[in-house]
């Protein structure tokens, strides 16, 4: 989210924004906040794609440059047909728009402010433009600048085409900050399972090594707690950190009482044979026969003299809803034998009549304009892309791909990360309602066999 605020009036940004065709402004740099430094200016602006530089003077003249390459502060001349210069006025209705002369100059990519040709911006680290001579761009000065070279503010934005954007989101939600995440965290700890014998809903994550398991339910513990905490161990290695079935109970409230869910994390999931978390312990833990901390073996399944394998679990031992995680950034690499593994999963799956959600951690690192803001989440056409791909490959639909952001770095909550967190744990609840509801449908009572 930028907190550093535009200067353009609205009908000065309509006037830019006539200048393109259907795009859309990201303020990178503001001159007044940043510093009028090279430095500055290129820290924030440097690689971002085409940009466009706004400076105001007190004449009234808002003008500038833009280009469609990145700055790099490379020093020398760059070849770019699309840049221009601009200049708008209130006299003005249409912007004056100035293409090089011969077509073919761009700008110095230098490693102090921007120069479009004759003009050079943020010259000697100081709030002034230089006119330099020449006639690659040919224009009046009086027109563009209205003679009048010292800037009261100077501003970069990116321009991002609005084929990246939706028009409409493609799901709702609502980002009201601190209300809507009181009330998902109210729902989440007033949350009662529709059976009598069950008291807390039990939630499995499976989901390939490093996908994002184990900050999944770090995650969600920090969002009670107040604050970024990492009980369970996540990290990255080549193989699995986590190695044991692990029951976690999240503590809410001012009493500290365990939340009616229990996230239950496994060992990750490896391609071949033998390696990572084993299909048939799968189907154990779904019965409830696996307990906390028993230690996974991938070359073998679990056994029932095993000191953890519980001879006879009751419906509350039982998993009563199924969560795949999926690194977003890793959707187009899954290789064949990881979907064969996930299709033998769902089937074992279905067989218990446990529904089955996928979550898509990572959409930070998969999505610029996500890792930007986090609300852009349901605007972002690439987010949008991978939940359908994620929905052929997986065999589910759209509406039971969940993306999330995990806690990862930060020392601090925040407030959209833990609105998207939160909303995901809402809909494992209801899909555990789902369950109970398929389980006791009205005058089918069906018997709480483990085995069924
Ligand atoms: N940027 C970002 N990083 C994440 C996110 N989720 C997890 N990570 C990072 O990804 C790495 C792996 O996360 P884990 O939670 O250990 O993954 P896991 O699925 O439990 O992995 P195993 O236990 O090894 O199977 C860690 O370095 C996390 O910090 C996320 O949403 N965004
Ligand atoms: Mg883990």
């Amino acid at each position: 989210m930028s907190v550093v605020g535009s200067s353009l009036s609205g009908e000065q940004e309509r006037k830019l924004l006539s200048l393109f065709n259907n795009v859309r402004l990201h303020l990178l740099y503001k001159a007044s906040v940043h510093g009028y430094m090279h430095q500055a200016f290129h820290n924030r602006c440097d690689g971002q794609g085409p940009t466009i530089l706004v400076a105001y003077n007190k004449t009234g003249f808002i003008f500038g440059g833009y280009i469609s390459k990145d700055y790099a502060g490379s020093r020398i001349e760059i070849h770019d047909d699309q840049a221009f210069l601009y200049s708008i006025t209130n006299q003005r209705d249409k912007p004056l728009c100035v293409f090089s002369s011969n077509g073919r100059y761009g700008f110095i990519d230098g490693d102090y402010g921007l120069n479009v040709g004759v003009l050079w911006f943020l010259n000697n680290n100081t709030a002034t433009v230089q006119q330099l001579p020449g006639n690659s761009y040919i224009f009046e000065p009086e027109e563009m600048h209205g003679n009048d070279l010292q800037l009261t503010e100077c501003e970069v934005y990116r321009v991002e085409q609005r084929g990246d954007i939706l028009e409409k989101p493609w799901r709702n939600i609502n980002w009201e900050g601190f209300s809507t995440k009181q009330r998902l965290m109210d729902y989440i700890q007033n949350y009662k399972p529709e059976v009598n014998s069950v008291v807390q809903a039990r939630v499995l994550l499976v989901g390939p090594v490093g996908a994002g398991k184990s900050s999944f339910f770090n995650s969600i513990n920090s969002v009670f707690k107040g604050h970024v905490t990492g009980p369970a161990n996540s990290g990255s290695a080549g193989t699995s950190l986590t190695t044991q079935f692990r029951t976690y109970n999240i503590k809410a409230g001012q009493d500290r009482s365990a939340l009616p869910l229990v996230l239950c994390d496994t060992m990750g999931l490896e391609e071949g044979l033998g390696a990572g978390l084993d299909i048939d312990d799968i189907t154990s833990v779904l019965k409830g026969h696996i307990q906390d901390r028993y230690q996974f073996n991938p070359s073998t399944s679990i056994q029932s003299d095993s000191s953890f394998f519980c001879k006879s679990p009751s419906l509350k031992d039982r998993i009563h809803c199924v969560v795949y995680v999926l690194d977003a950034c890793k959707i187009s690499l899954i290789s064949a034998k990881m979907v064969d593994k996930f299709t033998a999963i769902r089937k074992i799956v279905n067989k218990q009549g446990v529904p089955l959600l996928v979550l898509l951690t990572k959409v930070d690192e998969a999505c610029p304009l996500v890792k930007e803001d986090l609300t852009n989440i349901y605007i972002s056409h690439y987010i949008e892309k991978m939940i359908r791909e994620v929905s052929l490959c997986i065999g589910v639909s759209q509406s039971c791909v969940v993306p999330v952001k995990n806690y990862s770095r930060e020392f601090e909550l925040d407030v959209n990360t833990d609105i998207l967190l939160l909303s995901a744990v809402v809909q494992m609840l209801r899909y555990t309602d789902d369950y109970f509801d398929d389980l006791y449908q009205a005058g089918d009572q069906r018997p709480e066999t483990p085995d069924s």
